[in-house]
């Protein structure tokens, strides 16, 4: 297969400088873009910060069998030993599930409530599909950070995704508060490209989704984007929405508080960013976490 030009070079030898994002972070226009659930002021916070918070949007009933379900994996050996299954570092508590909306009908439903469907459609200006679901989850106490990165840099270096045109939309299936782990993020961070040092190893993902080394930006770059705008950690109640684009700067601190925090992620990609050969020149990584053989447009609920 021809390898698609590299308009994001990173996991390189030596440090190169931040860049400005080369497309559109609200791809649709004209009827398009005004007619979706998204209003005319939340696309232009889209826009201007790379996220936007709709504090419950899905009623605290309508997720809590979510995190029931997610309780329940947690309970039974045969789940725990599926590779979509990511323990924490001490084999505890799971730290992440993914290809969720493959392994349970009522999450592969969600992914096609026409209000979700119809922002991503508005946010990436057409047909989109599910490239990668996962729930993050941190128990009371324990539950593992994750370090500051940019998602886009990991799906394009080791996922082969071309361009920044995805998006994810992250539902609150507990709580989250200032004490439990909330994720926070860099307003702004989405307009620059920030490459990382250091090569990729053969199946990274094996460590990476414990904890992430490779494709972690230096601290300086990390830094002058926070003193630019700061950092903003939305919360609010179960049932709650992030939407954040693809290349905003997130992390998380550790679980101290006796809360569980748990969050359920879609990433939307749209039909024209679907994935090629890995940038990094590293073999592709298993279906659940980037999807090419499921990824044909996604029609809303009837
Ligand atoms: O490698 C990935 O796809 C995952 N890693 C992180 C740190 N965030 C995005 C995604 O869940
Ligand atoms: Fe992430």
């Amino acid at each position: 297969m021809l390898q698609t030009a590299d308009h994001y070079p990173t996991r390189l030898d030596d440090k190169l400088g931040t860049f400005d994002r080369r497309e559109p972070v609200v791809h649709s226009t004209g009827k398009a873009r005004e007619h979706g659930p998204l209003g005319v002021s939340q696309l232009d916070q889209f826009e201007r910060d790379g996220f936007i918070w709709l504090e419950s949007f899905f009623p605290q009933e309508v997720v809590e069998p979510f995190f029931e379900e997610l309780d329940a994996m947690a309970r039974d050996p045969q789940m725990r030993d599926r590779e979509e299954v990511i323990m924490d570092a001490e084999r505890e508590k799971i730290r992440s599930v993914f290809a969720m909306h493959e392994l349970s009908e009522a999450f592969d439903r969600m992914t096609r409530d026409p209000r979700l469907l119809g922002m991503a459609q508005q946010l990436l200006g057409g047909d989109v599909y599910i490239h990668q679901s996962r729930i993050n989850s941190k128990a009371g106490f324990c539950g593992g950070g994750f370090d500051w990165h940019s998602d886009f840099e990991t799906w394009h270096s080791e996922d082969g995704m071309p361009k920044m045109r995805a998006v994810s939309a992250s539902i609150m299936l507990t709580d989250n508060n200032a004490f439990n782990g909330p994720l926070m993020l860099i307003p702004g961070s989405h307009r620059r490209f920030v490459p990382c040092v250091g090569k990729t190893p053969d199946n990274n993902w094996l460590k990476s989704l414990k904890s992430q080394e490779i494709g972690v930006p230096d601290r300086d770059d990390i830094a002058s984007l926070a003193n630019s705008r700061g950092i903003e950690a939305p919360t609010g109640p179960a049932g709650s929405l992030l939407l954040f684009d693809c290349n905003t700067l997130h992390a998380s601190n550790a679980n101290l508080s006796p809360w569980p925090r748990a969050n359920l992620f879609f990433v939307y990609n749209s039909v024209e960013n679907r994935l090629a050969e890995p940038f990094a020149g590293t073999q592709p990584r298993p279906e659940y976490l980037g999807a090419r053989k499921r990824n044909v447009a996604l029609s809303a609920n009837t």
